[in-house]
């Protein structure tokens, strides 16, 4: 090719490179002039045909003509990238101060809002969440919290155990976790071994508040083999039950919006726990029709307790030095008590109109006053 011929060349490049507006136009021009049939490309394909000189000079033209081109390709790639990049920029920003839009069919669970809620409170006294696993040791489950292989908690809590796991050692399969040694795995009965965890791993001041999911092998109109629990924590040097009392009662009156809830302490006992008292606010039962706060009856709504001596030493912790109190309520329980839901299996059926009759929507934050019924006449 005669030497005006490369500068035509490149002159038709260049112009066809300046007025590409995206990536595939620029891709359409490499490939006419570099593709396996671009012009540039059959032009150096000819050059066997000329004499040595004549080639050497092509040649370099050719080769300086490519490189010119190529060059070009890159920087208008580049400068293409960055124009796409910015527009996507511009038109992605998001303004995090625009209201949500509407949020269709969608809506808070009632166990989540009640969680919520729950830990809103407790947040607020200074407790911060702990979770742990479902699948359990029966160490951590059981025996850390002084209920003992023959106690007979363990037939209450009708616990889902797994099959013992098969280790095959050199010569001969072993099972583990059967014979008592606590390593046998269960489905949680309670969320008490995050707290358990959690003593073992810190030491005091401890002030957490434990929601997650249950498990236990009963099943009525009144019992799911899946539920919900909340329990908390606290161990400190001087931790007492004036602390307890009055961190219960807090939460009562802050969980059901009632700043004169009555709210009592009747004698109770569990293992892990010495005193032990079950708490119960005031309600009327008058005519069928259950009212929270008002006089005549008593509605069981927690249980708790000093944490057990022998619990905190389980864990490291010495009781000379410590003492703590804890407390576990049902999630379904006092959810279904606070918004009037009638049905506990109703809760696991995923049915949308349910959901949205009972529902909460997404920017209904709990508050400490009254929960959120807004959500409710909102639904
Ligand atoms: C209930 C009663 C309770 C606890 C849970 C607890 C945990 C540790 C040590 C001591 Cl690690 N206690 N948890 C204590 C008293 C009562 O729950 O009715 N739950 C639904």
């Amino acid at each position: 090719m005669p030497r005006d011929g490369t500068n035509r060349l490149i002159e038709t490049a260049t112009a066809e490179i300046a007025v590409a507006t995206s990536l595939e136009a620029l891709d359409d021009v490499r490939v006419k002039y570099l593709g396996r049939r671009g012009s540039l490309t059959l032009a150096m394909r000819e050059l066997g045909a000329l004499d040595p000189a004549a080639r050497r000079s092509a040649g370099a033209e050719l080769n300086a003509a490519k490189d010119r081109i190529t060059t070009m390709l890159a920087e208008a790639a580049q400068r293409l990238g960055r124009a796409a990049l910015e527009q996507r920029l511009a038109a992605e920003r998001a303004d995090v101060t625009l209201p949500v839009p509407f949020a269709g069919d969608g809506r808070i669970h009632p166990i989540s809002q009640t969680i919520d809620e729950i830990v809103a409170i407790f947040g607020e006294m200074g407790f911060v969440v702990a979770e742990g696993p479902h699948i359990e040791e029966d160490y951590y489950n059981f025996t850390a919290l002084n209920i003992p292989p023959e106690h007979p908690a363990r037939q209450e809590h009708d616990t889902f155990y797994l099959p013992p796991r098969a280790v095959h050692r050199t010569s001969q399969a072993a099972t583990v976790g059967a014979a008592g040694d606590g390593s046998r795995l269960v489905l949680r009965t309670h969320t008490s071994p995050v707290q358990i965890r959690t003593m073992l791993a810190q030491q005091p001041p401890i002030r957490i508040i434990v929601p997650g999911r249950t498990f236990r092998a009963d099943h009525d109109a009144t019992h799911s083999p899946m539920f919900h629990q909340v329990e908390g924590l606290v161990v400190d040097r001087s931790t007492h039950m004036g602390h307890l009392k009055g961190c219960l009662i807090e939460f009562c009156r802050a969980f059901f919006g009632l700043d004169d809830l009555p709210v009592r302490f009747r004698p109770s006992y569990f293992p892990f726990t010495e005193p032990s008292a079950e708490v119960d606010i005031g309600c009327s039962r008058q005519g069928g029709h259950l009212e929270i706060g008002a006089g005549g009856d008593w509605l069981e709504i927690l249980g708790s307790g000093m944490v057990h001596p022998k619990v905190l030493q389980n864990c490291g912790i010495d009781p000379a030095q410590y003492q703590g109190f804890a407390f576990g309520m049902g999630i379904e329980r006092i959810a279904m008590l606070k918004y009037g839901i009638p049905d506990l299996r109703a809760f696991y059926d995923s049915d949308l109109r349910w959901l949205r009759h009972y529902g909460f929507l997404p920017l209904d934050i709990p508050s400490l006053v009254r929960g959120s019924l807004t959500g409710v006449s909102a639904a």
